[in-house]
């Protein structure tokens, strides 16, 4: 799939849309999710145009792969989830549930997780 500029993601790091920020850097931006699933629901997303988590490994940068998973870490533990923990997810594709075709992860925290997975 071809990336769309004009995602909502996108539209977020271009200043367009607003948006409840937690963290960024010269490599990520890390925000509030519009529909949280959790008491803490935040989404991480690079700086850069990447698709799905398959077309980021395979073509970010090294320094923006590393500096993007860095900027993961250090939101979890900006948010004070560090402690009692939390948990990662990236949508890929249909099968993956991914609704925002601009590569992203979530962050899940502030209670118990229900299901191991699915
Ligand atoms: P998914 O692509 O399935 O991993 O989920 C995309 C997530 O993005 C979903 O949980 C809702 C969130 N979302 C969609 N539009 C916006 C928006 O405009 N602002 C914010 N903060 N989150 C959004």
């Amino acid at each position: 799939m071809e990336y769309d500029r004009n995602n909502v993601f996108a539209r977020i790091l271009r200043g367009e849309l607003p948006c409840k920020k937690v963290f960024e850097d010269e490599h990520a931006l890390a925000f509030h999710d519009i529909n949280p699933l959790a008491p803490v629901h935040v989404l991480v997303v690079p700086k850069g145009e990447y698709v799905s988590n398959a077309d980021f490994s395979a073509r970010a940068p090294d320094a923006l792969v590393v500096g993007f998973w860095r900027a993961v870490g250090t939101t979890a533990k900006m948010l004070g989830l560090e402690p009692d923990g939390y948990r990662l997810v990236a949508n890929h594709g249909p099968n993956g549930g991914q609704l925002v075709f601009h590569f992203h992860v979530h962050i899940f925290g502030g209670r118990q997780m229900s299901h191991r997975m699915g």
